[in-house]
């Protein structure tokens, strides 16, 4: 080892082999961290070697911004906000880390110079799946957003074992495949053995005497430590990198010496697998709640732990916890991290001896409440049994901040006895349950809806009693995409054809400059660019499918996508009924002119959520069928893309032309794959429903292809008696594609196989797809003429992109600080 390469050398050094940006420096890093990382030189290098030499590489610089951020920010003293949340689906870091370092290109150049194949190593990374779709992913870009402002943040959350399942598609079936992501080592984490904290479960609480003054103690039957994984994240463009924290469930080593000195190693051993199992796997389930044990002790463990370390980042800084909410502002996504109001108390009460009045004004300046869905069956709520035998301290702690909740709720509205109930803490009606979303409301100063329809809804309906107590405390954040992942990393020919436009970079920092896109979206050398764009993300992707899913598809035809969860509320099964009717009208009149498209699903459905799995099985059912038949396969094709993820998803935003955003209203808090979509220059098919509102809003209306009842319609329909079948009297082709599902022509034969899905439609239609059907087809029609004439349709894509500067994360972000925290950039230097 070379005298610059010792712990010790001084960093940061342009010319230091673990900073320099250089080619020859990249070069000479890799080979170096090849060798000794990896125990390999070149000539023997598999590709997974290759991927974690380059990793490394990467890490090594960000490392050195990673120090100095730190260092920056404690010198700063500046707020720092917390971003708790049950899950990060950040993607692939790779690619990623090297945009934002600027090292994109010089990294390939020195990877051909050492003949290496650097799309193959980009593909060696199992993307970290720590996370079920939308909020996960919405964690994610906010760290990229708030790396790339400047502003001082932590991510905290649960390092999974096992992410977010691998879908495989058997029999047109979906089969979950567990996520071994750790297998082969994770190169952007660094393990923080020394930064654990223990977090109690079960026991009992007894009371005693301290200087006079009653206090409680917690003695637990189970303690676990939640040790640190640290994972830099670099914002794009500057020199500040975050972290992000992860924790990791173990045994304290001293309970396995205690039971093994008794005599007890099998009861240490299973102490020791009944701790492990908190950090072990992901809750497979997007919205609805498992109300499962585990899952709660997941949420305790990973608030406290958290809650702990800024406590000790507090005391650390400043010795006092006096101003704590001043250091830190505590933003809960969704109500995963809601126990940490309780846990909060707790720590200052009972560990730092604090007296409730002032820990209680710390603790509601501390906390900040996003709302993700209205779902009812999304609410989380834990019975009052199970939260107190688990947390028994912190059951106590609800009830006291619930009697004093109470009481202000009695003055206000002068004992309103059905608001009282309809606000506790404690739902009394259901075998008695905590609602979490009150215990987050009440002990927040701020509280969010993630667009605007969905934050209106959320203060008329779920809240609306807290917000008739509490106005100023309800603001909209509208969700926002991060366009350094969803432009620049998945799609580099639009990204330079942007820059190219604008005469610099600037807009991947300001989307708003794609302002200056739009006296193009006329100019006929312009298309011919975008065309060619389009075309080449088509091809791409078109081979992809083929290598990957074994399907040809035709780049020249519409490419008609629908990716996200499998939902009925999502309506994947509307799209299904049009593309039967299509199929049907096609077999009736075989030489009808109809825009010929490739339609392209993709998701995962919760594995206990059988209607969900029965809809895959009839997208792929529907596809197999359609494909094969000669008398349409030129005109249709259906694909069902497996193991969406953000590695796949990747690959189908640059090549998407219509985005398919077709939601009951009403029930889609935001959605994020819309924006990821439009801002790639697909336009949208799509309800008035989260933030699709705003979508159309900021491209306009004649850019947006909008079909289907509002929500209020759809709830005057319900209230006045909702009849699904009598829609299919009068709508013969819906009757048809229902009969067809029916018979089995999908299902060889098969007639029971659909039977719960279309008599779900028929009787039920809980979401309503068949009162929506009719305008739903005729929007389509319309997306097919606009097909038909390629200068118009190009016209709306270039505007669609043009004016979705307002869906950057950043805008986000910057609402967050300047609204909810009131924090603002700390610009680190190298
Ligand atoms: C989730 O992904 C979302 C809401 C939830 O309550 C849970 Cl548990 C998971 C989604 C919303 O469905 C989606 O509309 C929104 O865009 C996303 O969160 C991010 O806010």
């Amino acid at each position: 080892m070379s005298d610059m390469n010792r712990p010790g050398s001084a960093v940061g050094e342009s010319d230091h082999i673990r900073t320099g940006l250089s080619k020859e420096q990249l070069k000479q890093a890799y080979i170096d961290n090849l060798f000794y990382l990896l125990g390999r030189f070149l000539e023997v290098a598999t590709p997974h070697d290759s991927y974690m030499a380059a990793a490394y590489t990467v890490r090594d610089r960000m490392l050195d911004r990673w120090i100095k951020t730190a260092r920056t920010y404690k010198a700063s003293q500046a707020r720092t906000v917390c971003y708790l949340s049950a899950e990060f689906l950040l993607g692939p870091h790779l690619a990623k880390n090297l945009i934002n370092l600027g090292i994109m290109e010089v990294s390939r150049e020195a990877g051909a110079e050492l003949g290496l194949d650097f799309e193959a190593i980009l593909e060696q990374e199992e993307e970290p799946g720590l996370g079920n779709g939308g909020l996960g992913r919405l964690a994610a870009c906010y760290l990229d957003s708030l790396a790339t402002l400047q502003i001082p943040a932590i991510g905290y959350g649960i390092r999974y074992e096992f992410g977010i399942f691998d879908q495989l598609i058997e029999d047109g079936w979906q089969v979950e495949k567990s996520d071994v992501w750790l297998r082969d080592g994770n190169p952007w984490e660094l393990p923080r053995p020394k930064l654990r904290f223990p977090v109690r479960f079960g026991g009992h609480t007894e009371t005693f005497q301290d200087d006079g003054r009653v206090r409680v103690r917690w003695i637990p039957d189970l303690v676990v430590e939640g040790r640190a994984y640290d994972t830099p994240i670099l914002g794009y463009g500057v020199s500040n990198a975050n972290l992000l924290r992860l924790w990791s469930a173990h045994a304290p080593e001293s309970f396995d010496f205690q039971a093994f000195n008794t005599g007890d190693y099998y009861g240490a051993v299973h102490a020791k697998v009944e701790a492990e199992t908190i950090s072990k796997v992901l809750y497979p389930n997007d919205e609805p709640q498992a109300g499962k044990e585990l899952r709660l002790k997941q949420q305790y463990f990973f608030a406290s732990c958290s809650l702990q370390d800024m406590i000790r980042l507090q005391l650390g800084a400043a010795g006092t916890l006096e101003g704590f909410h001043e250091k830190f502002v505590v933003q809960l996504n969704d109500t995963h991290p809601a126990i940490a109001v309780a846990e909060l108390m707790r720590l200052l009460i009972d560990e730092h001896r604090m007296d409730w009045e002032p820990a209680w004004e710390i603790t509601r300046r501390t906390f900040a409440f996003t709302n993700h869905t209205l779902l009812p069956e999304a609410l989380e709520t834990w019975t009052v049994a199970l939260f107190g035998r688990l947390l028994p301290r912190l059951l106590e702690i609800v009830y006291e901040i619930n009697r004093r909740f109470l009481d202000k709720v009695r003055m206000h509205f002068l004992g309103d006895e059905a608001r009282i109930a309809r606000m506790s803490l404690i739902d009394e009606g259901h075998g008695r349950r905590i609602r979490m979303a009150h215990l987050a409301t009440v002990g927040s100063f701020a509280i969010n809806g993630v667009a605007e329809m969905h934050s209106e809804l959320v203060k008329s309906t779920i809240l609306k009693d807290f917000h008739d107590l509490w106005p100023e405390r309800f603001h909209n954040v509208t969700n926002g995409v991060t366009p350094r992942r969803f432009i620049i990393v998945s799609n580099p020919r639009l990204a330079r054809l942007l820059t190219e436009c604008c005469g610099d970079d600037g807009w991947v920092r300001d989307m708003d400059r794609l302002r200056s896109l739009e006296p193009l979206a006329d100019d006929v050398g312009f298309h011919e660019d975008w065309r060619r764009m389009k075309t080449a993300a088509k091809r791409d992707l078109a081979d992809w499918l083929r290598r990957r899913v074994g399907v040809n598809v035709d780049p020249e035809t519409l490419f008609d996508v629908q990716v996200k969860r499998i939902h009925e509320y999502k309506r994947q099964h509307l799209n299904v009924l049009h593309i039967i009717t299509l199929y049907e009208r096609l077999k009736a009149e075989p030489n009808r002119d109809v825009a010929p498209r490739t339609f392209v699903f993709g998701g995962k459905a919760a594995p206990g959520y059988l209607m969900a799995k029965l809809i895959i099985k009839l997208i792929n059912s529907v596809a197999e069928v359609i494909n094969q038949d000669p008398q349409v396969n030129d005109r249709l094709r259906v694909v069902f893309m497996p193991d969406f993820n953000v590695k796949n998803a990747q690959h189908l935003y640059p090549a998407a032309d219509l985005s398919e955003q077709i939601s009951m209203a009403g029930k889609e808090a935001s959605g994020t794959g819309n924006m990821k979509f439009a801002m790639n220059g697909a336009l949208t098919i799509g309800t008035l429903d989260g933030a699709n509102v705003e979508i159309r809003e900021e491209v306009g209306d004649e850019n947006f292809f909008l079909f289907g009842h509002t929500a209020e319609q759809l709830q005057r329909l319900q209230a006045e008696g909702y009849r699904p079948w009598e829609i299919c009297n009068d709508r013969f082709e819906l009757r048809s594609a229902l009969d067809l599902i029916a018979s089995g022509l999908f299902s060889h034969g098969d007639k029971e196989l659909f039977r719960p899905l279309v008599e779900n439609l028929l009787y039920q239609d809980p979401f309503m797809v068949l009162a929506d059907y009719e305008l739903y087809l005729d929007r389509q029609t319309e997306v097919s003429h606009a097909w038909r004439d390629p200068k118009h349709w190009n016209r709306m894509s270039i505007l669609n992109v043009a004016r979705m500067g307002k869906f950057s994360s950043d805008r986000s972000i910057r609402d967050y600080c300047e609204r909810i925290w009131r924090v603002r950039p700390v610009p680190a230097e190298l």
